[in-house]
């Protein structure tokens, strides 16, 4: 049987971030508002028709405007707006303000490239090196700095992605190439990420579990394949996760610097000593 009825909201999907239901019921208050005026407005218009519809020896008559009708409708609807534009802006402030992003215990970041999500993650030191569009290349998506110690062991992972639960993550978003839109519909996130820039985006998750991340910006034609899976975990299975992962970075560290690959000196021009017109 067809199941109907005009309380869409139960379409969302579980929400486990520490804002999803304070989101929730903000997106229900402008829920119920519209679906308050939609009716209103559609009787109105029904009755109307009926009201005013042909019959004989009723004549139309022809006038220029109300202003009290006009001023009114004008009126009401900024103030409504207005309202909500206020009143949601608490949520707002929360949500996205970056000034705001709490202090975080979890910083990764994350670059959409068609049609993957990939991550970087700090490797053993727990920070991550510095990073630079300079340095980025097909096989360093992320431009990290090779100069940068801190960055040798950072992990980069495409389309797995591990966190754990009730800690603040940070994740610094960008794209290599068009733009895409980080959504993690459990999470009430969406942004866009943007190539050029980086986009902080902050969470708490609360339920371990699997929950989708899609992209939610039309980016070409294998669009609707660009998804993962972000596997939110105990803090011990967490550890035990990140500690695999950087073992296993830890071997190919260790490979390359037992068996260094020669510096490839033409890379870089070397600083001419005396260069043209110019005198000591
Ligand atoms: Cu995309």
């Amino acid at each position: 049987m067809f199941d109907f009825s005009w309380n869409m909201l139960t379409y969302f999907p579980p929400g486990i971030s520490t804002y999803s239901e304070a989101h929730d019921d903000l997106f229900a208050l402008v829920y119920w508002i519209s679906v308050g005026i939609f009716m209103l407005v559609q009787i109105t218009l029904v009755t109307f028709i009926f009201k005013y519809r042909h019959r004989p020896g009723h004549k139309s008559y022809h006038y220029h405007g109300n202003n009290v009708v006009e001023f009114t409708w004008t009126l009401a609807p900024t103030i409504l707006f207005a309202g909500l534009g206020l009143y949601s802006d608490e949520m707002w402030k929360v949500m996205k303000y970056s000034s705001r992003i709490p202090t975080p215990d979890v910083e990764i970041d994350v670059v959409g490239q068609a049609f993957n999500w990939n991550a970087r993650y700090p490797g053993a030191d727990g920070i991550l090196g510095k990073r630079h569009a300079r340095y980025r290349t097909a096989t360093n998506l992320f431009g990290i700095d090779p100069t940068d110690a801190r960055g040798k062991d950072d992990i980069v992972l495409t389309g797995e992605f591990n966190l754990p639960i009730n800690k603040n993550v940070v994740v610094h978003l960008s794209s290599v190439d068009v733009l895409h839109s980080y959504f993690l519909p459990n999470f009430r996130i969406k942004q866009d990420a943007v190539p050029g820039s980086w986009i902080d985006v902050w969470f708490n998750g609360t339920k371990t579990g699997k929950y989708e991340l899609a992209c939610a910006e039309l980016c070409g034609s294998g669009h609707y394949a660009m998804r993962a899976v972000l596997n939110m975990q105990s803090d011990a299975d967490f550890a035990k996760w990140m500690d695999a992962k950087n073992a296993a970075k830890k071997i190919i560290l260790d490979a390359e610097a037992a068996n260094p690959k020669p510096v490839e000196a033409a890379a870089a021009p070397a600083p001419a000593a005396h260069g043209a017109g110019e005198h000591h």
